[in-house]
C-alpha cells in the first residue's frame, strides 16, 4: 500500500456538500482507505479572479492502486460528479488533484508529481499543515513552513474536522 495525498476544491452547486461527498468516496475506490482528511477551508480563487470562493480541503488515502490508476480513478469520481472544463482554471462542482504519491518523483504530460504547484498555494498548504506538518515537500522543506508563507492568500478554516 502507498500513502498518497489528495486535494479537493469546490466553488460550484454546493461547495461543501461537494467536497464533503467526495472526501468519503474516496473511502470507496478500489484497493484504497481514507486514512485523515483535513477540516473543511474557505478560499479565495487563484489564478482566475472572476469567480466565487473555493472551499477546499486535502485527504491522506492508502491506495494499492499505482500512480496512473490512481489518477484515472479521481478523475473518474470529478467526472461522476458532473465536472466540466470550459477553460483553464474554471469554476469546478469538483477538482481531485493528486499531490504526492509516496516519495515518487515523476514528469509526465498527464501526471507531475510531487504536484507542481502545491508548493505555493495556500489552499493546499493550510489544509495539508493541518494533517501532515511534517511532511517534507523534496526542494522546498516542510509543509508546516511553506504553510506559514501563505498566511495572506485569504484561506479560512470553515469547519472543524469532525472525525
Ligand atoms: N484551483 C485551481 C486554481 N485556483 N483557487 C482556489 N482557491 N482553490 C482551488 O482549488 C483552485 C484555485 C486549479 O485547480
Ligand atoms: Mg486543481
Ligand atoms: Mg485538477
Amino acid at each position: 500500500m502507498a500513502l498518497a495525498y489528495i486535494a479537493l476544491g469546490s466553488n460550484l452547486r454546493d461547495p461543501m456538500h461537494e467536497v464533503g461527498q467526495a472526501m468519503t468516496e474516496l473511502d470507496t475506490l478500489p484497493e484504497t482507505r481514507l486514512v485523515k482528511a483535513s477540516s473543511l477551508y474557505c478560499t479565495a480563487p487563484v489564478g482566475y479572479d472572476n469567480q466565487p470562493d473555493f472551499i477546499n480541503a486535502v485527504a491522506a488515502i492508502d491506495t494499492g492502486l499505482e500512480p496512473m490508476a490512481l489518477l484515472q480513478a479521481i478523475l473518474d469520481l470529478e467526472n461522476r460528479h458532473g465536472r466540466e472544463r470550459p477553460f483553464p482554471n474554471a469554476p469546478r462542482v469538483l477538482d481531485l488533484d493528486l499531490l504526492l504519491y509516496e516519495q515518487v518523483v515523476m514528469n509526465t504530460p498527464a501526471l507531475t508529481l510531487p504536484h507542481p504547484r502545491m508548493h505555493q498555494r495556500g489552499f493546499v498548504l493550510l489544509p495539508l499543515a493541518e494533517i501532515a506538518p511534517e511532511l517534507h515537500i523534496a526542494g522546498y522543506g516542510s509543509v508546516a513552513d511553506l504553510a506559514k508563507q501563505c498566511a495572506d492568500q485569504g484561506v479560512v478554516l470553515l469547519q472543524e474536522q469532525s472525525t
